[in-house]
């Protein structure tokens, strides 16, 4: 018999390839496309048989609710997204619903009810790979999203009003304070700590702080035959300069600070136009706060005196600033004696990559579980988890589950 652990990564596997995947040949799934759709209905049914009660929240989140033997009780909420980047690999976010539903899927199989409901949630946007936000699902459950926040246009122009949900109501997908007892999310690593440790699992710390905005350098565009070198204004020059100051300010220090331009887009795009118009997104992170904000100050300083010296207009619309998150210090011994208690040894480490926990924290307490992925590799088709270490975070859950419950029990 296939493990539910196996069974997690063969739904992945199986949500990799169109209908479920936006693009041929790869997969991309966008926040309310063909393909996002086509993945909620193929989750639907995993939750259904899983016994759960399947439901759209306002923000287009799909959730699957199991009863507890309150049904009053806050809930325990297991998810992670169902959105993917372009050309992705196959498990970031995936997995950690997957999980979800196989926590679910044994303890209904055992038909065992917990003290608390438990629901599996699968967000829509946390890669923020369609609409210029990341995490806007999991900030309109944890009510940290604003109205304005709403007026989102992706890069077809289409707004968010127009792609499927109704921006009027959205923001009462927020739950209430109280209402939630915790927040779990398993998710590969990412990075390549685990296997450089030969440990399966690891519990998460904490995740690093966030910075993201969106740059724009305006110059003139003109004719590449017959504008002469002094007299240009060329915006892909100034932030070919730009990206390399990023690099260089980053560099400089040398703790786990990272910035990254990630997308550029130079306008009107021909071979015979000098660009007039460049955007492009700059991430900048770091566990320590004060050196992240730092650190973005002077990159935007620096493209500023770049912008002046070459006649360039610029400006940096701030996307997200998302805090540093610590995981929840109960929650996180919780965890370690789950994978001990499956026989494996207890392992912390922190997260550079961003997770809805790191939303979610401001509702309610939160843990991770991070599972081994081969060479540290992700947002890459190459990304790949092995069947064993995905049963051996189901077996965790569970654990962490159970302990949750003789917790809540006690309280
Ligand atoms: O950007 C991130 O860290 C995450 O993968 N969305
Ligand atoms: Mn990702
Ligand atoms: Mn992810």
């Amino acid at each position: 018999m296939v493990s539910g652990g196996a069974r997690a990564v063969a739904r992945c596997d199986a949500l990799g390839v169109p209908p479920y995947s936006d693009m041929a040949g790869g997969l991309y799934r966008g926040y309310l496309t063909p393909a996002y759709a086509a993945a909620q209905a193929a989750l639907g049914g995993w939750m259904e048989e899983a016994g759960m009660a399947v439901y759209l929240d306002p923000a287009a989140n799909l959730v699957g609710r199991y009863e507890g033997t309150d049904p009053s009780a806050s809930a325990l909420l297991i998810g992670s997204h169902l959105d993917s980047v372009r050309n992705a690999g196959r498990y970031d976010g995936p997995l950690g619903i997957m999980l979800g539903v196989e926590s679910v899927d044994a303890l209904h199989r055992a038909g065992k009810r917990m003290p608390f409901p438990i629901e599996v949630i699968a967000f829509g946007d946390e890669e923020g790979s369609r609409f210029p936000a990341a995490m806007l699902t999991s900030r309109a459950v944890a009510g940290t999203l604003e109205a304005a926040a709403l007026d989102l246009t992706d890069g077809d122009g289409v707004a968010l009003a127009d792609a499927g949900v109704d921006v009027g109501t959205y923001l009462s997908a927020a739950r209430t304070p109280g209402s939630t007892l915790a927040y779990l999310e398993a998710h590969i690593e990412q990075g390549p700590v685990l296997e450089a440790q030969g440990l399966a699992l690891g519990t998460v710390t904490g995740i690093a702080a966030q910075l993201r905005y969106q740059v724009t350098l305006m110059g003139t565009a003109g004719h590449a035959g017959t504008t002469s070198m002094p007299l240009r204004r060329d915006a892909l020059a100034g932030a070919a300069e730009a990206m390399l100051a990023v690099e260089a300010l980053a560099r400089e220090d040398s703790s786990d600070l990272v910035a990254t331009v990630g997308r550029i887009d130079a306008l009107p795009g021909a071979a015979n136009v000098i660009p007039g118009e460049v955007r492009f997104t700059l991430d900048i992170r770091s566990g320590d706060q004060s050196r992240r904000d730092r650190t973005a100050e002077n990159i935007l300083d620096a493209i500023t005196s770049i912008a002046d010296r070459r006649g360039l207009d610029f400006a940096a619309t701030l996307v997200h600033d998302l805090p540093a998150s610590p995981c929840d210090p109960q929650l996180m011994d919780l965890m370690d004696a789950a994978i001990a208690g499956t026989g494996q040894p207890a392992f912390r480490l922190v997260s550079g990559a961003g997770h809805d926990a790191m939303v979610m924290a401001a509702l309610c307490p939160t843990a991770m579980l991070f599972i081994r992925c081969k060479d540290g590799i992700s947002h890459n088709p190459a990304e790949h988890v092995d069947p064993a270490d995905a049963q051996a975070a189901l077996q965790v859950m569970l654990g962490f589950i159970g302990k949750l419950g003789e917790t809540f029990v006690a309280a």
